[in-house]
């Protein structure tokens, strides 16, 4: 893995996703609602729930309604904190829209699309996520925003950038 401009393998000035979803991190207290992702792109890991954008939904509108449908919650206090730019190798090219709640209404409940999985923020469980989680998810999870991009090959990150000066 490098963060060397030179070594970067995307032209990240013309890049352009191919698909749109969203990420939601409901933290309450020292915990934070995870899901075990049953199907879709990343199922068997551990994730915060979210989606794909549906034409003429706000990336919020996703992120609300994704975790409603994956886990029949209303998150509350929302707002966006991250991008998560991802130049994929087998996969679509996919921008991430990152969004921390501080709050819930309704019953964590299993679907068929997650297990909800309450976590200590301090026992991560970066074994079973995506490979960068562990760059970013801790941070945000205390409140900062950022912009990161990665390249991955396959399930492997071959090039990173992560940028804490943004604000949304
Ligand atoms: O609709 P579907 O659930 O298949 O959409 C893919 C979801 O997976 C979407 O919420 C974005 C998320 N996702 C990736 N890559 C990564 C990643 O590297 N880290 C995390 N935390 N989530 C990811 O597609």
């Amino acid at each position: 893995m490098t963060t060397e401009a030179d070594d970067c393998p995307v032209d990240w000035d013309a890049w352009q996703p191919e698909m749109l979803a969203t990420l939601m991190f409901i933290r309450v207290g020292d915990q934070v609602l995870l899901i075990e992702k049953k199907r879709g792109i990343g199922a068997g890991k551990i994730n915060g729930p979210g989606g794909k954008i549906d034409p003429g939904e706000t990336p919020e509108e996703c992120a609300i309604r994704e975790t409603q449908e994956e886990l029949h919650v209303t998150a509350t206090g929302v707002r966006k904190h991250g991008e998560l730019h991802f130049a994929m190798s087998d996969i679509p090219d996919i921008l991430c829209h990152v969004f921390l709640a501080d709050g819930y209404e309704g019953t964590p409940t299993e679907t068929d699309e997650a297990v909800p999985r309450w976590t200590s923020v301090n026992e991560l469980p970066f074994e079973r996520m995506w490979e960068d989680d562990q760059f970013w998810l801790s941070q945000l999870l205390e409140g900062q925003s950022f912009r990161g991009r990665f390249a991955f090959e396959g399930e492997h990150i071959v090039w990173q950038q992560i940028d804490w000066s943004v604000d949304y």
